[in-house]
């Protein structure tokens, strides 16, 4: 999967994509990691990307000339690639979107808004606009690293020797981790391990795990 990030900042990716579940799969060849600096595509000599909105109000906004040109030149390194913008006025991004995505055999292109916002008439060379939480940032950049990891981690040879055919039924085991789980001591301090859990009874232990998940799907 060809992941390019158009982005003002490319250095803040250094960490995240450097680390080890990121960095293995563009290891492995599974994944690469391209950014487009739209700064590139500015108008004038100032090599402008910003300008102040029509109707008055705080702030500078995305030019949109500058930010289209910046898809596009993606779009020719990639022309079946999805466009994505992480935005506040996005539908909440799930688990579900991030499988689906991650199952498509398509590049992705996510674009970093910065300053106030973004001329409304880049949303046209979107695909799909996501929030990933009623909360206003700094910028893009954290939305498209929390997008990423989310895919990354479901592509096939990722975490495991798993193959495509085998993934869906892989993916359910994102269950595992929705309902509270222990490991060695049985007691800590007066805190014990819930008694189901030792007892060796398979089907009463799934169960509980049911009555305790939360789905988040
Ligand atoms: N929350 N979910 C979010 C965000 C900040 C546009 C520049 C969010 O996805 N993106 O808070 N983004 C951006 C919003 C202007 C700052």
């Amino acid at each position: 999967m060809k992941i390019q990030i158009i982005s003002l900042f490319p250095e803040m990716f250094e960490g995240v994509l450097g680390n080890s579940m990121l960095w293995k799969a563009r290891d492995k060849g599974i994944v690469s990691y391209e950014f487009v600096n739209w700064r590139d595509f500015g108008l004038g000599p100032r090599k402008q990307v910003d300008d102040t909105p029509y109707g008055g109000g705080d702030g500078m906004l995305m030019m949109v000339e500058p930010l289209v040109a910046a898809i596009e030149k993606a779009k020719a390194n990639d022309p079946g690639a999805k466009v994505l913008l992480p935005s506040p006025r996005g539908h909440t991004y799930k688990q579900s979107d991030a499988k689906r995505l991650a199952k498509t055999d398509k590049g992705l292109i996510i674009i970093c808004p910065r300053y106030e916002g973004y001329d409304e008439r880049v949303t046209e060379w979107v695909d799909e606009t996501f929030c990933i939480g009623n909360y206003v940032l700094t910028g893009g950049e954290l939305p498209a690293m929390v997008i990423i990891d989310s895919i990354v981690r479901l592509l096939p040879g990722v975490l495991g020797g798993e193959t495509s055919a085998e993934i869906e039924s892989f993916q359910q085991d994102d269950k595992s981790v929705e309902f509270p789980q222990y490991t060695r001591p049985e007691d800590f301090r007066g805190l014990k391990v819930p008694q189901v859990l030792l007892s060796g009874h398979h089907a009463e232990i799934k169960s509980w795990r049911q009555k305790q998940s939360r789905d988040r799907l």
